[in-house]
């Protein structure tokens, strides 16, 4: 139940002094350790707060030349290096732009009452030692849709299993600890502070990802393919299903390609248990899906590659109103802007996030000649999340013309811009952090 309600607050530190003090003997306490991000089988706590800071959040609090061995992805910060993650600054709110963010808090429980309260217990800890520079609240969208995200889909899904936390499900990743935590085995880098202070954190990536829902069904009605003994709304609903490799419910089309299948979509046992290997075209599931584009499995290095991170992402914003239905558009009052509040954790950002967005789902190359011999078929853009501003053209997208692609001219998920954030170990807030 954890994660219904979330509230992100970016804050500047004012006071180094007094943030330190009040950092080690009231925050400290609250703050819930990295290990319980891996995914558990069982509810870790019913109530969860992280404090990660941006770079230049590190410098402030004495931390010489916080680069923590990124390939200066972190050390310059998100809105630097947007453009090569296909965003449009134009697009990104002012409060992202710059370095200026010096540290972010999570504030997540099955209450809003219960974020609230810790919310107000953090403001009266830390007083006038930080400011507050940015808001963001999260919830769980209501009804039947709660843990699915704005377009319909179930989310969270899939996430790789840690060797020695958790057993994966069938056909669900398993990667070695270093992937997720600094300086544990596996991690691809060594680097500063990941023997020492930094061991055991973790890059938090944050995006504020809206979501033009209206846009995204319309096209689907005016793009649906022509499946026999189908009409155009299970058209319309297949379509949807390719582009993101899933069905709402959350059933791979891997395993079922024409129609939802509760029974797959509920069972863990079955709804990761795929690796788009037979067949490897994109009969079953698009090769441009966003399932597999960003994590393509079997596609990849034989399904062993580092390139995985854990998501903890959740909606935020209104439901659609019945105006924008009618109108097939979205509103542009600020307070109907919805999407996904964006959260991965990795202990590398090139390895982990900044691959799979830039490298993966904005590339048209990206699995280009994947068991099409001669190279002819070029597999576009992810058609969910690929590069704003410019028209993708997935492949395979039309069952019946697996070699064609549908140009996309309009962004489904507009990036209003983010930060990378490090999430460090509690005992670095206990010390190296606060004194
Ligand atoms: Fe995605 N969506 O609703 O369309 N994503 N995603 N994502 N995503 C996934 O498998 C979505 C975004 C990944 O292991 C599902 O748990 C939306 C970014 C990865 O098989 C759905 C947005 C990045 C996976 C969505 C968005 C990723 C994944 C299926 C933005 C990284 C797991 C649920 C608004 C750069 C793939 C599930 C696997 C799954 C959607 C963003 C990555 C429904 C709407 C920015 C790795």
């Amino acid at each position: 139940g954890l994660n219904l309600t979330n509230i992100q607050g970016d804050i500047l530190i004012v006071d180094v002094p007094s943030f330190k003090a009040q950092l080690k003997s009231g925050i400290a306490p609250l703050i819930t350790s990295t290990f319980q991000l891996l995914p558990n089988t069982t509810d870790p706590a019913d109530l969860f707060v992280n404090i990660a800071f941006s770079s230049s959040g590190l410098s402030k609090l004495g931390i010489a030349n916080p680069d923590l061995g990124d390939n200066n992805l972190f050390q310059k910060g998100q809105f630097n290096g947007a453009t090569n993650l296909g965003d449009l600054t134009s697009n990104w709110l002012p409060q992202f732009a710059g370095t200026s963010i010096h540290g972010v808090f999570l504030i997540a429980s099955d209450t809003l009452d219960g974020v609230s309260a810790t919310l107000s217990q953090v403001q009266s800890i830390l007083g006038s030692s930080i400011s507050e520079s940015y808001r963001l609240q999260g919830q769980a969208r209501p009804g039947d849709q709660q843990g699915h995200e704005h377009f319909g889909f179930m989310d969270g899904i899939s996430n790789p299993a840690v060797n020695g936390f958790n057993t994966p499900h069938p056909g669900q990743a398993l990667v070695n600890p270093g992937v997720i935590l600094f300086g544990e085995s596996g991690d691809p880098k060594s680097r500063p502070g990941s023997t020492g202070w930094a061991k055991d954190g973790s890059f938090l990536v944050f995006r504020q990802l809206a979501q033009r829902v209206p846009e995204f069904n319309k096209f689907l009605l005016d793009h649906a393919p022509s499946e026999a003994n189908m009409t155009l709304e299970e058209n319309a609903e297949l379509l949807g299903a390719r582009m993101i490799g899933r069905w709402k419910s959350g059933a791979p089309v891997a395993m079922s390609p024409l129609f939802d299948n509760l029974v797959i979509a509920t069972n863990a046992q079955q709804n990761n248990n795929f690796d788009f290997s037979a067949p490897s075209d994109s009969s079953l599931c698009p090769v441009s899906s966003h399932i597999r584009k960003t994590n393509p499995r079997a596609d990849f290095s034989k399904g062993n590659f580092p390139n995985h991170i854990i998501r903890a992402g959740i909606p935020y914003g209104p439901e659609v109103t019945d105006a924008e239905n009618a109108s097939n558009t979205s509103s542009t009052d600020p307070s109907l802007d919805r999407g996904l509040a964006f959260v991965a954790y990795q202990s590398d950002i090139d390895t982990g996030f900044e691959t799979l967005q830039s490298d993966w789902a904005n590339d048209p190359s990206f699995r280009r000649g994947y068991q099409y011999a001669n190279n002819a078929v070029l597999q576009g853009a992810d058609p969910i999340i690929g590069p704003n501003g410019v028209s993708r053209s997935p492949a395979g997208l039309d069952p019946s013309n697996l070699s064609g692609s549908i140009t996309i001219m309009e962004d489904f998920v507009v990036s209003k811009g983010g930060e990378y954030f490090f999430s460090p170990p509690i005992s670095a807030i206990q010390t190296t952090l606060s004194s």
